[in-house]
């Protein structure tokens, strides 16, 4: 999508702090940040989101939580055998949701306690 914010940076016209890359997603570090580790994992392909995902999405879908899985385990923050530590894999889906960019991403989130319910 030429004016897709997220399909510029993964051609790499808008610059970004790289977090995980292979043949089928790019995740970086978010603009925003909410916690000490905020991470968007975003495929290459243009999808809206969750709210248009079709069958043949659900393999990237996967793909994306195993990198999820990966991340944490690099950045320390997967849960220990005590299942201390941790984080939050979150898609806002729709604009009530708060999603603002049509573009589907994973946020992964971590290195602060999360509330339950988020607001
Ligand atoms: P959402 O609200 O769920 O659609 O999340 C979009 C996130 O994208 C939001 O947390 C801020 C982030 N974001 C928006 N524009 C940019 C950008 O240009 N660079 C980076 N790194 N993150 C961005």
């Amino acid at each position: 999508m030429q004016d897709c914010i997220f399909c510029k940076i993964v051609r790499k016209e808008i610059p970004s702090k790289a977090a995980y890359e292979d043949e089928l997603v790019y995740a970086f570090h978010d603009i925003n940040p909410v916690a000490p580790t905020h991470i968007l994992i975003v495929p290459k392909r243009h999808i809206v989101g969750v709210q248009t995902l079709e069958r043949e999405d659900e393999s990237i879908v996967g793909h994306m939580f195993y990198v999820a899985r990966k991340i944490g385990e690099e950045l320390g923050h997967a849960p220990d055998e005590y299942l201390k530590g941790g984080y939050r894999l979150v898609f806002n889906v729709g604009k009530d949701a708060g999603q603002s960019v049509f573009h589907l991403h994973l946020h992964f989130i971590a290195g602060r306690r999360m509330e339950w319910p988020p607001g």
